[in-house]
Parts: C-alpha cells; sequence; structure tokens
C-alpha cells in the first residue's frame, strides 16, 4: 500500500515535472518566434515592403513571465514593444503581426487596426457589430495600443477603476458578462522614459488614492530612444523614486516591485502571488522591470551604435534575455543543445512562413486590382492605336511595380481614363475607377463614428410635453432632478469629477444625489483633469456609462490629450471594433476673466473629430442630449451654460424620455430679414438683439444649431437663408473659431453663396482672452449692440 502510494507520488512528481518542463520550452519557443518576428519585421522595413517597424526584442522573456497571470477578463493597457505579451497571451497571431506591419487594410488580416495604426498596435473588440457589448469578463482584452508615449496610463487607471466599481456597486452585480465582481487586473506598460511624462505621475497618484487593481510594468531598457535614464528619471531609477507612494500597513498607496528582465525563473516565482494581490485586494503594483535590452535599436528609423557606449552594446548582448534563458534551461538540465537548437530553427521557419503568408495576403487583391487595369489598358489600345504608345508604357510602367499599392492602381487608372477620352472605353475605366474609390474609401475613411445601430444619429427626437401646472425652476434644479431619475433608472450610469460627489457639483446638478447612489457612482476625484477623462474612458470601455466631469471648459485643456488621441480615435482606429461611450460633461461660455469664460470651440472641434460636440442652451436641451448620447455607442461632449444654471426654465414631464436628436438646428425666432444662427450663450444675446432689431423693423430668423459635431445634417439653416438671403454666425470663440467652421459648412458644404444678396459675415469675440468684469465681457465678446450694429449694416447693403 505505502509503496503504492510512494509509486503514485513518484509518478506525479514526474508528470509535473515533465509538465514544468514542457512549459519552459514552449516559452522559450515563443521568445525564440517572437525575436524572429522582430528580426525579419526590421528587414522588411529595409527592404522597402513596410513603411516603419517597431519591436520588441529585448522584452521577449519578461513579457512571457507577465503573460502567465493574464487572465480572461483581464485588461491590457501598453504600448509598442508588446509584442511577446500579446503572443503570449494568443490574442494576435504572428501572421497577423506582419499584416499590420504590412499595413493590410483589411481587418480580418489585421483584425486590431485593419492597416490604420502602425506595428504592434494591438486592440481586442469589445462590442461586437451592432454594438452590443461583448461578454468581456470572458475574454482577454487589450485596449487598442496608441504611439504618443505614455498616453495608455490614464485610460489603465479607468479600466482598473471600473473594477472597483463591478466590486462595490450592487446594481453592478447584474452584468457577470462585463466583470467577475470586480477581479480583472488591468495590465499596463510603460517604456521607462516615458514615466518623464506627468501622464505617468498623474496616473500613479490616482491609482494610490483609489486603490485599483492596477499592474504598472515598467521596461526599463535605459534609454528613451538616444536619451538616457539619467537624464530622465531622478535618482535614474524610478522604483526608488517612487518609494513615497508605497503602501505600508494603514496607508492606501502602491506595492513597488523590482525584477530583472532576463530572469525568467524569479520574475514567474514572484508575479504569481503579486498579481493575485492585486486582484484580491485592488491595491495596485509597479514592477520595475530593470536590465531590459533592445538588440535591433528603438526602430527602424536610426541605429542605436549612435548613443549607445562599446560597453554598454557589449552588455546588451550577453544580457540578452533569450541568450539568459537558454543558459538557465541548460544549467537546470531541462533541455539539450541540440533541443534548444531545433527549437530556433523550428521558430525561423515558422515564422518566415507566417510573414511570407501575410505579405501573399496583403498584395493579392491588389495585383487582381493591376490584372484588371491591364485588361482594361490592353482593351482600350485596340479602340485607340493612336495613342499606342503612350498606353503601352502606362502598360509597363504598371507591370513593373514589384509591389504596387491601391495608390498606384488609381493613379493608373485616372491616366488611363483621361487617355481614353470620349471613347466607348471610357465608360468601362470610370466605372471602375468608381468602384474602387467606393472600396478605398470604405477601407481608410469609415468608423470615425459608429455606423450601425449605435449610432447616436439614429436616435430620434421627442417632443416636449409640460403639466398644465409646469412649474417654473433653476436650470441646476432641471439637471439634479434629471440626474436623480437616471440614476434611479440606469444602473451602469456612474459620475465623477471634481467636487461631483459630496457637494454635487459646483453647480448642484448632483446635489443630494451621492447621499442617495452611493459614494462610487458619484464620486469626488483629485484635481486632475487628464485621468479624470482616463477614468472615464476605461470605464466606458468596459461597458459603463460614464459621465466624466470638467469643471469649467477652460480646464478641458488639461484633459484634451486623451480625448483627441485616444477617445476620439478609438473608433476609427480599431475599424470600428472598440466603442468608447464616454460623456464628458462641462460647463463654459459667457462668464468673466482669462480662465473663467472660455469658448474654446474651435480647439475642440479640430481636435475631437470623432466625438461629438453638444452645446445645449438651456439646461432642458441638455438633458435631452444626455438622453440621446446613452442610448448611442458615441462618445461626446456636452458644454452647459455656465450662466444658465439660475435661469428659470420649465420643467417639463418625461425628462428621461425627452431626446433632442443630433445635427438638428433648432429656429428659436422665425424671421424673414436675416438669418443669426449661434448657440450656447451667446444664443440669449443674439434673442435680445433680435427682439431689439423687431423695433427697428428688422424681422431676423435665430437658428440655434445645438451641436457643432454633427453639425446641421439636413441642411436646414440653407433652407432659412433661401428665405432671408443675408446670413451672419456669431458666437464667443476666437475669430477664425467656431464661427468660421459654421460659415464653411453652410457656405461650401451647403452651397450657401447661391443664395446671398449681402456678403455673409461672421462675428466672434476678440482674438485675446476675455478680460475680467462685467466690462471686461463687453468688450471682449461680442453684445448686443455689436449684433444690432452689424445687422443693420447687412441690412442697408
Ligand atoms: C508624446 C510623445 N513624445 C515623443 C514621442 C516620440 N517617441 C516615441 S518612443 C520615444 C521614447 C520612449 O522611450 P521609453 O518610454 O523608454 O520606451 P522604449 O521605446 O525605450 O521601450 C519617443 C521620445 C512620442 N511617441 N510621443
Ligand atoms: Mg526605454
Amino acid at each position: 500500500m505505502e509503496n503504492l502510494l510512494e509509486n503514485d507520488l513518484v509518478a506525479a512528481e514526474k508528470l509535473s515535472f515533465d509538465r514544468f518542463r514542457e512549459e519552459v520550452l514552449s516559452d522559450y519557443r515563443l521568445a525564440c518566434e517572437s525575436r524572429e518576428a522582430s528580426l525579419m519585421g526590421r528587414k522588411e522595413v529595409l527592404t522597402g515592403k513596410a513603411k516603419f517597424g517597431i519591436f520588441g526584442d529585448g522584452k521577449e522573456v519578461a513579457q512571457i513571465a507577465a503573460a502567465k497571470f493574464f487572465r480572461p477578463g483581464d485588461y491590457r493597457a501598453g504600448y509598442y514593444r508588446d509584442q511577446t505579451f500579446v503572443f503570449a497571451s494568443k490574442q494576435a497571431s504572428i501572421e497577423q503581426f506582419f499584416a499590420q506591419l504590412y499595413a493590410n487594410p483589411d481587418v480580418n488580416q489585421d483584425p486590431f487596426s485593419a492597416g490604420r495604426q502602425m506595428n504592434s498596435h494591438f486592440a481586442t473588440p469589445n462590442t461586437d457589430a451592432d454594438g452590443n457589448w461583448l461578454p468581456l469578463a470572458r475574454q482577454k482584452n487589450i485596449s487598442s495600443d496608441m504611439a504618443p508615449t505614455a498616453s495608455q496610463m490614464p485610460r489603465a487607471v479607468g479600466l482598473a477603476f471600473a473594477s472597483k466599481l463591478f466590486r462595490k456597486v450592487d446594481e453592478l452585480k447584474a452584468f457577470p458578462e462585463l466583470s467577475n465582481n470586480g477581479n480583472e487586473v488591468c495590465f499596463c506598460t510603460i517604456g521607462d522614459a516615458s514615466t518623464s511624462e506627468g501622464h505617468f505621475w498623474e496616473a500613479v497618484n490616482a491609482a494610490g488614492v483609489l486603490q485599483i487593481p492596477l499592474a504598472i510594468f515598467v521596461w526599463d531598457d535605459g534609454y528613451g530612444i538616444s536619451v538616457p535614464k539619467k537624464l530622465q528619471t531622478t535618482k535614474g531609477s524610478i522604483s526608488e523614486v517612487l518609494k513615497g507612494f508605497q503602501q505600508r500597513e494603514g496607508t492606501n498607496g502602491l506595492d513597488i516591485y523590482k525584477l530583472k528582465g532576463w530572469d525568467y525563473a524569479s520574475m514567474v516565482e514572484l508575479l504569481e502571488p503579486a498579481i493575485q494581490k492585486i486582484r484580491d485586494t485592488h491595491i495596485p503594483a509597479i514592477f520595475h522591470i530593470e536590465e531590459i535590452t533592445q538588440p535591433q535599436g528603438h526602430s527602424t528609423s536610426g541605429s542605436h551604435e549612435r548613443y549607445k557606449s562599446p560597453e554598454r552594446l557589449e552588455w546588451e548582448r550577453s544580457f540578452d534575455c533569450i541568450k539568459k534563458f537558454k543558459e538557465w534551461i541548460l544549467e537546470n538540465a531541462l533541455s539539450s543543445e541540440e533541443e534548444l537548437s531545433d527549437i530556433e530553427l523550428k521558430a525561423k521557419e515558422f515564422v518566415r512562413d507566417c510573414k511570407n503568408r501575410a505579405w501573399a495576403t496583403y498584395q493579392q487583391p491588389i495585383k487582381d486590382q493591376v490584372s484588371r487595369v491591364l485588361e482594361l489598358a490592353s482593351a482600350l489600345m485596340l479602340q485607340l492605336p493612336e495613342k499606342a504608345g503612350v498606353l503601352e508604357a502606362e502598360i509597363r510602367k504598371l507591370k513593373a511595380e514589384k509591389e504596387p499599392m491601391r495608390r498606384d492602381v488609381m493613379s493608373s487608372l485616372h491616366k488611363l481614363i483621361q487617355l481614353a477620352g470620349k471613347t466607348d472605353h471610357a465608360f468601362w475605366l470610370k466605372d471602375y475607377y468608381q468602384d474602387l474609390k467606393k472600396e478605398n474609401k470604405a477601407l481608410y475613411n469609415s468608423h470615425l463614428y459608429n455606423e450601425g445601430p449605435k449610432s447616436a444619429l439614429n436616435i430620434k427626437g421627442s417632443t416636449l410635453t409640460f403639466a398644465a401646472d409646469a412649474p417654473i425652476v433653476n436650470g441646476y434644479e432641471i439637471l439634479n432632478k434629471y440626474f436623480d431619475q437616471l440614476f434611479a433608472s440606469n444602473p451602469k450610469v456612474i459620475a465623477f469629477g471634481e467636487d461631483v460627489g459630496y457637494i454635487g457639483d459646483v453647480n448642484q446638478g448632483f446635489a443630494g444625489l451621492q447621499a442617495k447612489y452611493g459614494a462610487d457612482r458619484i464620486s469626488d476625484t483629485g484635481i486632475r483633469e487628464l485621468t479624470i477623462m482616463g477614468q472615464g474612458i476605461g470605464a466606458a470601455f468596459r461597458g459603463l456609462r460614464p459621465i466624466a466631469e470638467i469643471q469649467y471648459l477652460d480646464y478641458l485643456l488639461y484633459g484634451l490629450q486623451p480625448l483627441s488621441d485616444d477617445v476620439a480615435t478609438t473608433h476609427y482606429r480599431t475599424f470600428g471594433k472598440q466603442s468608447c461611450p464616454l460623456i464628458v460633461r462641462t460647463r463654459g461660455h459667457r462668464l468673466e476673466g482669462i480662465w473663467h469664460s472660455g469658448s474654446p470651440m474651435g480647439m475642440i472641434l479640430n481636435s475631437l473629430r470623432g466625438m461629438h460636440v453638444c452645446v445645449p442652451r438651456n439646461m432642458v436641451q441638455a438633458v435631452g442630449m444626455y438622453n440621446t448620447l446613452l442610448q448611442s455607442n458615441d462618445p461626446a461632449i456636452v458644454v452647459e451654460c455656465l450662466n444658465g444654471y439660475r435661469l428659470k426654465e420649465k420643467l417639463p414631464q418625461d425628462l428621461l424620455g425627452y431626446t433632442v436628436p443630433l445635427g438638428i438646428p433648432e429656429i428659436v425666432r422665425k424671421g424673414t430679414d436675416i438669418t443669426l444662427v449661434s448657440y450656447g450663450s451667446t444664443l440669449r444675446i443674439v434673442q435680445e438683439a433680435a427682439a431689439q432689431l423687431a423695433i427697428y423693423g428688422i424681422d431676423a430668423e435665430v437658428v440655434d444649431v445645438q451641436t457643432l459635431l454633427p453639425f446641421d445634417i439636413h441642411h436646414s439653416i440653407l433652407e432659412s437663408l433661401k428665405k432671408t438671403s443675408r446670413i451672419l454666425f456669431i458666437d464667443e470663440d476666437v475669430p477664425g473659431g467656431a464661427a468660421a467652421y459654421m460659415f464653411n459648412k453652410v457656405m461650401e458644404e451647403q452651397g450657401g453663396y447661391r443664395w446671398l444678396d449681402v456678403a455673409p459675415r461672421t462675428l466672434t469675440a476678440q482674438a485675446h482672452r476675455p478680460a475680467y468684469a462685467s466690462d471686461g465681457d463687453y468688450f471682449s465678446k461680442p453684445n448686443l449692440e455689436d449684433i444690432v450694429e452689424l445687422v443693420k449694416e447687412m441690412m442697408a447693403e
């Protein structure tokens, strides 16, 4: 009996040793394959088959170790060095990696970005084609990578913050598909040099305060391109300088670990309990992975021999993680030289095959296009023997293109169309040209916004209804009643920002609601606009409906980078695979002083294509816009009128049911003499001006555009202009800002110039920031008298 037991134990031990050995060798194989992908990837760029390459060589072993603890439900917010982590997590194949390197626009080949992103920018879908949320708790999730250094930090905070909500908010227990009780960890990766960015510090501080399951890995290879650590980081060590953030008995903060990037065994051993601790306790951690190398240098754009000393290069060679991994395997008798060489050889063959397949798949549709053009060209030659010379030259040129691109096809076709003139054949050429134009448009210009059922443009407007005895209340009370009903009816909605929680925002929109719905759903944050946006991005990515607040529009600049680089591009850069339905709530326009009166709408319009921009004239309209946005997956910013909270409005009957359609202006005063186009706080001044103009016998039509993005999608302003033949665009942005944008939309896009009797105008604020106090406002921004004067001038013209 005892013998039997002993035999079993021996057998079990042997089995577990075999499994262990198998796992180690499989890791070694993957490290070799990933390295080959880097080496061959670089060659593809240097031989001109790809434009640019950035690779994860030198980081393979650390990433394989980390990926072991990356579970279904977890998130990665990383950067361009993480190919091995993503391969190890089985979220990318090597063939897909090459498809992206070649910029293959077929989303089935490059499922991360459909050729829209540089290589090593990975992503996994968070919605299906109809915009329904996928079961994120059951899949490994990668939020689409970005190139700006440290831009992954704000959203990493949000991805981890969502776990805290899913764990702490009872109402969210109803969504097990989205989270397993908040047990998910966000794996965030960053280069050593990028920790110099403010984004990093703000994110670390926020994570330390919030206590969220965030694992930050710093891949420390000692350089940010050419600039060494001593010029990047105080004391030359990120873990050293972060010590004050370290969590201790009875404090918040983060755990800090130091690891060596070539030491496979120690990393695996340490990471297992460390990641589990994050999962269990939600105490975030930093893993400072030191002694990492970069065998091929930063990217294909330069060579590191220019800035690394011979000693450093020599050290990098001897501490190459794959070399060290191999030594460790041999020292521990887990394998033989022969077996490992065989693995290396097979890795090379495997990657070469993947690469060749990716290239052939990328080229095939283009080659088909070339064949079709050549066919058309030959047929044309028969019709136009007198032009045989030029046509032959064109055919030869296209045939000589060894690696043709879509643009070569378009350019050839265009030339052939010119040569074909009025021949019958021109029809076929033009037909094919138009087909390809359409196809390329779908490949390169689609998915800026949701295009399916979750597009905000699908949401129809509803009419307002009022009870016979509807009370007249302050604007902020409308919002307060609305948010109360919203939080009661939609468990996915959360709100946060500076002063949003305890006092219910500086204008009392959320007054009393934290006490009612809990300090997790309606919360105060530190003064950190960047990571407030990040909190919103991550939460939106995970299927919640965050309303993230920027206290005053003037401070949007602090949070603009993640909105512009991340939110506004998410849907586009993933070919519609990811959505980020964040609502940014802020208040602005028309108060006083350089930093409390801004209306930088041109800045917003130009940096946030990919978001909707709502500029409600009052709080009832704001409510209608929030309702519309909450039914869609598109992200948006809503700018409430700062001076509107104490203005009286009639309380509608059905706040939750009221929707304002986006891109549909409203005529707030009918008139026949001139069209005055405006929005937000300035609109009220325009309305007052219109009333005064009526006294002088001028009948102005006043149009509230309601949303700047989208803008007047049915061209209703043109209809007004057809009637009045005069138009003036008024706002309080700088000259050339949003008023110029509206002008361009109506004149060029809507063809408004055809209906003009007098020159169209814009009336804007001065170029400088507004001076303080009421006189400062009066002389800095368009005022009633300015509007009346200008309109009279236009009427007299
Ligand atoms: C905001 C921003 N500034 C500059 C760059 C250009 N840039 C790309 S990578 C890089 C160095 C990053 O070094 P590090 O964070 O150490 O990562 P590594 O490449 O060494 O892994 C720089 C300066 C950028 N992409 N984004
Ligand atoms: Mg570096």
